[in-house]
């Protein structure tokens, strides 16, 4: 049984679903460029038309009440507000946003919007995007001005979605938008993203917005592959990179250390301007996170490390120095993503223990899984796993709650079947099925299930 106060949502983020990305002013993002090159997502795929869900946000608002979610969380695209990342905001795109957060409202959803979920405008990046220190500027900026149109509106702000995986996929291995592959000097990119969420959220309050802030990271706990000491150094070092980077700075105002041999890392991190901490570890009124598997990580054998890596989105991983072991007897996503419901606890568990009192507030930002889901002959969409998934992972998350923890809530990642990033369309996350073809919306066995639990409540 859920408990009333604890909020059950629903995620999206607005490159991998609402397509019409040449309409109401909006500028180039990196994902526009990065998805026109060859080679860089699964079949071709763009975001260009998605879901259309700039044009059927009433409609996909609708299943948001008939699933009885209590938040939605969206994204707002940088380049819809600012075309070129800097200057005036340009009204048809923050008139897009004020529409959708009065339909939640009229729907008696509460609005959680994310003001960056990785599209950062394309002529910013040619200024050097996040490796250059001023776009951490130009994101509070934009931040100031969204808080000005939607302040009174939004019920919670999240900065920034993952910097983790801007600053792994986008920078250090280049799987993702903007795609350099700059592995260990991609460090200012955590840095500057961080540097941004300290900046958006004195803007936020500056411009006096009502609802709460926050930033969303992702976590997955780390494991040795084996108790060999490299695999232990190995693991601790991936700790560092894939956690701590982006949580110690927000939650206890400094970065970690790298541990020897790997001290020198880091370099790059221990001489910035103690200012810039103070900025990023701004008090927060809720901290998300986002799970989706924990890690088992070796030392890489420069000769098998490819063979080790998990995923195609992550493979260049292997030319860092880890390599990752298999999760056994878990049962596999559509991703080869293994599903450990404990990695949650193992996680929750872990940002209590580092953080204590410094932790605020909790919500899981996103949690999902992708399955191959096809509406079948009587016209349903059975989705087994995916119940399975959610009703484990919500089980745990409710135990850690009961344990005493502030977890105060837990979004689904996602509404709907959407762009998959680097995967394109071939990964379906989604509570509802989507045919791209006549962009037919099919509630899945899951969202009928996950509505009858709201029900009950
Ligand atoms: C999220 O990214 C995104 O916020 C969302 O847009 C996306 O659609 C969704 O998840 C599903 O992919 O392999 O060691 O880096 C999650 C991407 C995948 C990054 C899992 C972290 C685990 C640790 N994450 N990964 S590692």
């Amino acid at each position: 049984m859920i408990p009333k106060d604890f909020q059950v949502g629903v995620a999206t983020a607005a490159y991998q679903i609402e397509g019409a990305v040449t309409e109401g002013g909006r500028g180039v993002s990196v994902w526009d460029t990065f998805c026109a090159t060859p080679g860089n997502v699964l079949n071709g795929d763009t975001g260009a038309v998605a879901c259309d869900h700039y044009h059927r946000y009433e409609q996909d608002l609708d299943l948001v009440r008939e699933l009885g979610a209590d938040a939605y969380r969206f994204s707002i695209a940088w380049p819809r507000i600012q075309p070129d990342g800097t200057g005036p905001a340009n009204p048809d795109g923050l008139a897009f946003y004020d529409r959708l957060v009065d339909a939640m409202l009229a729907r008696g959803v509460e609005p959680v919007a994310t003001l960056f979920h990785w599209d950062t405008p394309q002529a910013l990046e040619d200024a050097g995007g996040w490796l250059n220190r001023d776009t951490a500027e130009r994101f509070a900026d934009y931040a100031a001005l969204v808080g000005a149109r939607l302040g009174d509106r939004v019920g919670k702000w999240i900065t920034i979605n993952e910097p983790h995986s801007v600053t792994l996929a986008g920078y250090a291995t280049g799987a993702h938008a903007p795609g350099r592959a700059l592995l260990f000097d991609a460090l200012p990119v955590a840095h500057h993203q961080l540097l941004g969420h300290g900046l958006a959220v004195r803007a936020l309050r500056a411009a006096g917005v009502a609802g709460q802030l926050g930033i969303t990271n992702v976590h997955t706990p780390v494991v040795p592959a084996s108790d060999k000491p490299e695999d232990q150094l190995a693991a601790a070092l991936y700790d560092l990179i894939a956690n701590r980077i982006f949580e110690d700075p927000v939650l206890l105002g400094r970065y970690p250390q790298a541990p020897e041999p790997f001290a020198d890392m880091f370099g790059v991190l221990s001489e910035l301007p103690a200012e810039d901490l103070r900025v990023i570890s701004a008090p927060l009124d809720f901290y998300g996170v986002n799970y989706y598997y924990p890690s088992r990580v070796a030392l890489a054998d420069p000769e098998t490390a490819s063979d080790h890596t998990p995923e195609g989105d992550f493979a260049r991983v292997g030319e860092l120095p880890f390599a990752f072991a298999e999760i056994e007897g878990a049962a596999r996503t559509g991703f080869g993503w293994p599903v450990c419901p404990d990695g949650l606890g193992d996680t929750l568990d872990e940002l209590s223990e580092r953080y204590g009192d410094r932790l605020p507030p909790l919500y899981v930002t996103e949690g999902g899984a992708s399955f191959p889901d096809a509406v079948v002959a009587d016209g349903t969409v059975p989705d087994p796993e995916r119940v399975a998934y959610l009703r484990e992972h919500l089980a745990v998350a409710l135990s850690r709650r009961a344990a005493g923890l502030d977890l105060r809530g837990y979004y689904v990642w996602s509404l709907l079947d959407n762009f998959e990033w680097a995967a394109g369309y071939s990964q379906r996350f989604g509570l509802v099925h989507v045919d791209y073809a006549t962009q037919r919306r099919t509630p899945k066995a899951s969202f009928h299930w996950l509505a009858e639990l709201l029900r009950q409540r």
